[in-house]
């Protein structure tokens, strides 16, 4: 019989734990392809967060390391520095770990251009523990810690991460992608290879920020789930690129 799909070597047999109908897995996927691709598994090193994808290091056959909650651009900025020749690097982090407790190392790895690559899930919520309320989390949505909507004036407004670090000088590549569909899972793809792409190429801080589901802790079905995203989600974090200095230059 013919093989029409396979799947990545770069990813391991072991079940994933992810709910059903989360897009974790999707994007585990794209990360895998884009290293088997490149012909970089040898050579990467994963570096997982706390949050649901914690146990990202089960999943890659690729090397990992686990950082505390929000350090991975730290955790990462030493795994490269060690070997930069050598290291291809990337972080995986939610929402959570990224743009609450992680805001600074974010910032800070993006301000230093540190040649690492961030997959950044944004989910709106804290999947891992049980739903509360994310600095992605949209203004009105219902969550375990804001049953009556976020309320702005109270606990203040979402944090648009591509937006934030497009204004730091040192980030190099940044790009909000969406897995809700096909079409978009083509265009994740081609974003989360081109972040890789830069570090082997020594382009300095990449990030893709991968608009996602939880449908879970939304208390929606993954198809309903889906369909949120498109109609919440998506206009107020908007698709597309918001940074690209090799771009910029290559049009001077
Ligand atoms: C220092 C520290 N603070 C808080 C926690 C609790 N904690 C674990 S996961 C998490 C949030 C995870 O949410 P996110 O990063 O959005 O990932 P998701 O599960 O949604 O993929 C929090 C607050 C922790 N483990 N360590
Ligand atoms: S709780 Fe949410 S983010 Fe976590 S695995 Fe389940 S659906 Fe995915
Ligand atoms: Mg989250």
């Amino acid at each position: 019989m013919a093989v029409v799909f396979e799947k990545s070597k770069v990813l391991t047999d072991a079940p994933l734990h992810y709910c059903p109908g989360c897009t974790h897995g999707i994007i585990h996927r794209l990360v895998a392809e884009a290293i088997e691709e490149l012909g970089i598994e040898g050579r990467t090193i994963g570096v997982a967060p706390v949050g649901c994808s914690v146990m990202a290091y089960d999943y890659f056959t690729t090397d990992f390391i686990q950082a505390p909650h929000g350090r991975a651009p730290a955790v990462a900025t030493g795994v490269k520095r060690a070997d930069p020749e050598n290291n291809i690097v990337f972080t995986y982090q939610g929402d959570g770990d990224l743009a609450a407790i992680g805001t600074a190392e974010t910032v800070h790895a993006a301000a230093r251009r540190e040649n690492i690559t961030v997959i950044f899930v944004n989910n709106a919520i804290y999947g891992m523990t049980g739903g509360q309320m994310a600095p992605t989390t949209l203004p009105g949505q219902v969550t375990q810690t804001s049953p009556y909507g976020r309320d702005v004036e109270t606990v203040g407004y979402p944090v648009k991460v591509c937006e934030l670090l497009s204004n730091v000088d040192g980030a190099a590549y940044l790009e909000r992608v969406a897995v809700n569909n096909p079409a978009n899972v083509k265009k994740a793809k081609k974003a989360i290879k081109k972040a890789f792409q830069n570090q082997i190429d020594g382009k300095g801080f990449s990030l893709i920020e991968v608009v996602s589901t939880c449908p879970t802790n939304w208390g929606m079905t993954p198809e309903k789930a889906l369909k949120w995203l498109e109609d919440n989600m998506l206009p107020y974090y908007p698709l597309g690129v918001y940074k690209d200095i090799y771009a910029e230059e290559e049009a001077k």
